[in-house]
Parts: C-alpha cells; structure tokens; sequence
C-alpha cells in the first residue's frame, strides 16, 4: 500500500505560497536555486524507547519551580489508549522559529535562551494589570498534569504530559473589564539569544503573537504550562512559560510568552500575516478542512519512521470536541478556519 503522507518533508508550513512571501524570499536568496535545495531536503524524525517517562533529561529546575512540583495533581487528564511521545522526540522535533526552521534546531539553539530573572507584564482592558517575575505569577496555582495530544499544523503529532494550571485561573485573577473579548499572548524578542531572529527563518515578523478569543481562553483545556516529563519545561519546548491550547494546531500555542494582553479586537497573529490563506486566527484542528497544500485528515504519529509511517485519522477537534465544539456553533469552520 502506499502512504501519500509518509515524507516528514512533506508538509512545511515555513514554505508559505502567498505571493509577497514568495517574492521576499527570492530578494532573500537572491535566486530560486538555493530556494529549491532547501525545499527538497529530507528531514528524519528520531526514534526512540516509547516507555512512559523513560530517559528524561533532569532540568536544572528554579526553587519555585520544584517547590510547586510537591503540590501537583498527576493525570489530572490523561489520552486513553494512546502512548506518551518519549521525551526524546518531544525535545528534539520542534517548531520554535526563533531559534531556526529546522526540527532540530531549536534543542540545539536554545540552549542561549536566557529564562530567569523572567518577567511576564499583563495588560490591557484589565482591572488589575501587573508585571509579574515569573515565581509570582505562578505562586497562587497548583500545578496540575495534563497529558495533551499536539497536533502541528505540518500534520504530524505527538502525546506531551504537560504541567501547567487553566489559563481562566489567572484571566480570573487579573479581572477582564467588559470591553475584553481576546486574548493576545507574545513571545521573548531577544536577537541577541535568538538566533533565529537574525538569520534562519527572517520573513516572521517579530516577535511571535497569537491570540485567542476570550471565551476559548476561558475554556479549562486552555492552560498556561511551565513543565513537561515532570520537570521544567525545555528551552526548545517554550521555557519558561508557555499556553498549550489542544484543540487547536500546535501554532497556537505560543512559547516563551512576556506578555499577555486582554484586547478589544482580534489581534494580528504571526502565522495568519504571513500567509492568510494557509493559517487563520482560529486555527482548530479540523481533519475535513484541507491545507491548501496538504490534507488535514491524517497525521503522522511521532515517532514514526520513513519505512513504517505511524499515520493515524486526525480527529475533530483533536479530540477535544465534547469540551469545545460548543464553542464554535453557528460559525463556519470551512471560513473560519
Ligand atoms: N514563539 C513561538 N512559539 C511557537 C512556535 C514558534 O515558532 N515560536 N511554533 C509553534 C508550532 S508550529 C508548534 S507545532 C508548537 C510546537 O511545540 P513543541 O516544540 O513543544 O512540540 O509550538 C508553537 N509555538
Ligand atoms: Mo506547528
């Protein structure tokens, strides 16, 4: 039988296709022919001992951090009959574009990422705005485990244990006022640690921003992580501070976040400016709404090797319907997607 979707390579959301793209790329590299070598580059995922937990690499975890470990409510959610990814492939098969555009750039860049002192500002149509140092931010939450599938748009995915608490906890906290109807979330814009910004993947306009509306932000599969594998989070897996959002394609869920911003209008997110066509603001895993390059209605389990392609049915919402699809009744998911 022949698998269509078996090539890692196949599916790359950094070869955007709208036209402004594609001719600042062509100033970029100053002719097509570097373009075209590094599109035909194959990339391998790695493969690795699938038990549960096995081989995670010990953090060098903050007190904070390992202080709030002791309280952690484990398995609060859990994928039935689905295998943890080894921590091995979580790590080292990444999108974190500024830190580079290939998976494996990021385990081996960010290492220069820079996380504490970290300060994370909350502003915007707030009664109670703050600049928080991360330890502050985290200290009233217990820090829960939820073992989440992350589905990339690129159509492979993965089974993270994540630890985090609910994004509602803090949106709570900080009391949105009634002109408040998303959320917008950015990224560390640091040049100077981020080599990704300087050379690599230089169309993104920095620094990274995703949103989402006020009420899926509300929704208590959206958190905030700060862990993973029982320990800190990675550099590369968006250290210190990240928002995992499930349902949604993996660029949704924004890394390295400094600022989170209740706002009255839908913000501008990074992947939708770069291409509109390929990447809406809402983003919900949908295996019956194709990528203009590619189908959405499988994906490839990692780790999954060339010759034995661990392709599995994508499901509606990522799974995540009976939690969320209420979210979305009366829109037009073909359009808005
Ligand atoms: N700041 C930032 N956040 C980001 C990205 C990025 O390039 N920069 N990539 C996104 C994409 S495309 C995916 S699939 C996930 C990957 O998360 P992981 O590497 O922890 O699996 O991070 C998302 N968050
Ligand atoms: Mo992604």
């Amino acid at each position: 039988m022949l698998i269509k979707l078996a090539r890692a390579s196949d599916c790359k959301m950094s070869e955007v296709t709208s036209e402004s793209v594609y001719l600042s790329r062509r100033a970029l590299l100053g002719g097509s022919l570097a373009g075209l070598a590094a599109s035909v580059m194959p990339r391998l995922g790695l493969a690795a001992d699938p038990s549960r937990y096995a081989d995670v690499e010990p953090g060098n975890a903050p007190g904070w951090f390992a202080e709030k470990l002791g309280g952690t409510q484990w398995q609060a959610m859990t994928v039935q009959g689905e295998a943890i990814t080894p921590f091995k492939d979580a790590t080292h098969y990444n999108n974190f574009y500024e830190f580079g555009a290939d998976k494996g750039d990021p385990a081996q860049n960010a290492g220069s990422l820079k996380t504490a002192p970290w300060t994370v500002v909350v502003d915007g149509e707030v009664g109670k705005p703050g600049r928080y140092a991360l330890e502050d931010f985290v200290k009233p939450h217990h820090l829960q485990e939820r073992i989440y599938r992350l589905r990339c748009v690129e159509a492979w995915s993965m089974v993270i244990p994540w630890l985090g608490f609910p994004l509602s906890d803090i949106l709570k906290q900080v009391e949105p006022t009634s002109k408040a109807r998303y959320v917008r979330f950015e990224t560390l814009q640091d040049p100077k640690t981020m080599p990704g910004m300087r050379s690599g993947f230089a169309l993104i306009q920095w620094p990274y921003v995703e949103g989402l509306r006020l009420d899926e932000a509300m929704n208590p599969l959206a958190i905030l992580a700060v862990g993973m594998y029982g320990r800190e989070l990675p550099n590369q897996n968006g250290a210190p501070l990240r928002l995992v959002v499930p349902w949604k394609y993996g660029f949704k869920s924004i890394k390295s976040i400094v600022r989170i911003s209740l706002v009255e209008e839908q913000p501008q997110t990074t992947w939708q400016g770069l291409a509109p066509d390929e990447y809406g603001f809402y983003a919900n895993v949908n295996p019956t709404v194709d990528h203009p390059r590619w189908t959405q209605a499988r994906e490839r389990r990692l780790p999954s090797g060339l010759f034995s392609p661990n392709v599995r049915e994508t499901l509606m919402f990522n799974g995540y319907a009976d939690e969320v699809a209420s979210l979305y009744s009366g829109l037009d998911l073909r359009t808005n997607y």
